[in-house]
């Protein structure tokens, strides 16, 4: 058993709704169980800004998959939950993206862990730092680290709702 760390992120339709169904979904898949679910997220959209803000959270799985094999069922819960790609970091019923799998570094065409756009990104890291804080990140810092430096002084909007 591994653990790992997936993000989930929604702007279209019913994002809590979207949210929640994905991580049940991702629970009843064999070999993957969900451990840790952080709170959810509004926030403002990243790299495409005309669109609605996005709800996102961080879930924490153990998991008998290979990196390849979850990739495989995140892609294939994305295509149930009817992901329509039309722009590059554009609106999307459900993203889920795979951010951390063990303390393991993967490099191939289709996956890159841990996920390389997550140091930069507060809607990754601040959900992520509150279920793996003492994860370390590709360049060494611990999350917790990495949230502390990328969000000094913004404000980041909680929903507490009761996700999982
Ligand atoms: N891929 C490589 N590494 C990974 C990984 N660790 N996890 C490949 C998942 N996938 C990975 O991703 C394209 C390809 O990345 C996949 O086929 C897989 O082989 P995609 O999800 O199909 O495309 P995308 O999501 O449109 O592009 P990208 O570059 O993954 O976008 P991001 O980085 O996921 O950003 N703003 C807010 N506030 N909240 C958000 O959640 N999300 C995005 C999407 C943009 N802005 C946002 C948010
Ligand atoms: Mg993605």
């Amino acid at each position: 058993m591994v653990r790992a760390y997936i993000g989930l992120g929604s702007n279209q339709g019913n994002p809590a709704a979207n949210i929640r169904e994905a991580l049940q979904m991702i629970n009843e898949i064999d070999g993957l169980k969900v451990t840790g679910v952080s709170s959810l997220y509004l926030t403002e959209p990243v790299g495409y800004e005309n669109q609605p803000w996005f709800h996102n959270c961080a879930a924490e799985v153990e998991t008998e998959l290979s990196p390849d094999q979850l990739l495989a069922a995140l892609q294939g819960i994305e295509d149930f939950l009817g992901r329509v790609r039309v722009v590059r970091w554009g609106p999307r019923t459900i993203d889920l993206d795979i951010l951390l799998y063990d303390t393991i570094t993967v490099e191939t065409e289709n996956l890159t862990i841990p996920h390389p756009r997550m140091a930069e990104r507060a809607f990754v890291i601040v959900p992520l730092a509150e279920i793996a804080g003492d994860m370390v990140s590709a360049d060494g810092r611990t999350i917790l680290e990495v949230r502390d430096q990328l969000t000094a002084g913004k404000k980041y909007i909680c929903i507490p709702q009761k996700i999982w």
